[in-house]
């Protein structure tokens, strides 16, 4: 028999409806087992539930949010960078260093030598401080493994950290990342290795949705498609680094293949903005790469809200061009780097991060959802992205469940 609980004296950010952030005053939330059964004004709580509440939680009038949805991690790899933010501080470019054998292909190599135990350890400990600051569900995507053991490796490290922690993670496959030394100067027979690994990884079931970069430095265009053909074929949602570096038309490459998000868009012109928004794909923004990378041209903000682009923004963690780990930053960051509004903010990283998913069930607080939601010792939810270094984040319940630090 499942058992109702009521948890009351809340302010409740449900981000539905008409009014602004969908705030309820004196609201309430009552979870069945795993779900939200009804969120609204308390004194508005239907009296059949009544007789049924076996377990209630006072909240003390603090602030109430959708767990938090970090949609663009690559959270599973071996070592670090901060050699190469050195040289970037002395002039060296992102590009200059990865052209050099450096970047993504020096993780690369950290990444094949560190055991399964030492992966699964730093990516736990990075979760833990995701976590710290609300997040409930996260994207985790491979390629810096880059061979068929190594991705398989990563992706099942990315499995096993949602199976042991108490939050959501979703998997993608993202083996065109970059070219791996084994393959220099063939970088089409690549491509066609990992076609090839990616039916039976999937079959192994470690793959959610299917990424590439497709950039100066990463793949072609011609190379993106091919590998989005083969996720295509086996029914997987595709998402792409589209636009970070250069403009490759890879968001309208996306879109075309009805793409649940492309990512970056520094260099987005409005023909892809007018793709996106047709296909109903996400942009992903990711300020703390602009930020870290000490990038200057902006994605185009004002044409992505114009054509009603849904906007969501993430940690895009990573050891090259965002080693951060707060969700939470990345919403203050926004809004003083993109212009963004608070309430943009918070809903990227909830209802359109959701989206960039794939996930209808998250994102918002309304009956019927995932009971994922964060307690906040704050009075407004614009707070959120006003304050930044510290942790106002009080109490998590993941699926219906309160998770406790540590
Ligand atoms: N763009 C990025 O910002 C990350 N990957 C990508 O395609 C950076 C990855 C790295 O530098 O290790
Ligand atoms: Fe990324």
């Amino acid at each position: 028999m499942s058992t109702l609980h009521l948890w009351r004296n809340a302010r409740v950010t449900t981000l539905a409806g008409d009014s602004p952030w969908g705030l309820i005053e004196d609201g309430a939330l009552l979870t069945r087992d795993d779900t939200l059964l009804w969120v609204g004004q308390a004194t508005a709580l239907p009296h059949e539930h009544r007789a049924h509440i076996a377990q209630e939680t006072d909240l003390g009038g603090a602030l109430v949010t959708p767990g938090l949805i970090d949609c663009h991690t690559h959270l599973v790899y071996g070592g670090q960078r901060a050699n190469e933010f050195e040289l970037r501080l002395q002039g060296a470019s992102y590009e200059d260093i990865a052209r050099a054998g450096g970047g993504i292909r020096s993780t690369v190599a950290a990444t094949r030598a560190a055991s399964d135990a030492s992966l699964l350890s730093s990516a736990t400990r990075r979760a833990k401080v995701l976590m710290a600051d609300g997040v409930t569900t996260l994207e985790v995507k491979s390629g810096y493994g880059l061979s068929e053991l190594h991705e398989g490796r990563c992706l099942a490290i990315a499995r096993a950290l949602g199976a042991s922690l108490p939050l959501t993670v979703r998997t993608t496959y993202l083996a065109a990342h970059a070219l791996p030394q084994e393959f220099s100067g063939r970088a089409d027979d690549y491509i066609d290795a990992a076609c090839e690994w990616l039916p039976r990884l999937h079959a192994q079931g470690l793959v959610d949705a299917v990424d590439a970069f497709c950039d100066t430095i990463g793949f072609t265009p011609a190379q993106t498609r091919r590998v989005f053909d083969t996720a295509k074929a086996l029914g997987l949602p595709v998402k792409l680094h589209a636009e970070q570096l250069s403009n490759q038309g890879g968001a309208a490459l996306a879109a075309s293949y009805g793409a649940l998000s492309c990512d970056h868009l520094e260099f987005l012109d409005v023909s892809g903005v007018q793709a996106m928004s047709q296909a109903g794909t996400v942009a992903v923004l990711l300020p703390g790469a602009y930020y870290f990378l000490r990038d200057t041209h902006l994605p185009p903000i004002a044409q992505l809200r114009e054509h009603g682009v849904a906007m969501a923004l993430a940690t895009d963690h990573n050891p090259g061009s965002s080693p951060g780990l707060s969700l939470l930053l990345m919403l203050n960051m926004a809004c003083t780097l993109f212009r963004l509004t608070p309430e943009e903010a918070l809903r990227g990283v909830t209802v359109h991060a959701a989206r960039a998913l794939g996930l209808a069930d998250r994102g918002q607080l309304v009956g019927g959802q995932r009971a994922d939601f964060c307690v906040w010792n704050l009075d407004h939810p614009n707070e959120l992205a006003y304050w930044f270094g510290h942790n106002p984040c009080m109490r998590v319940v993941v699926a219906g469940k309160e998770r406790t630090h540590g």
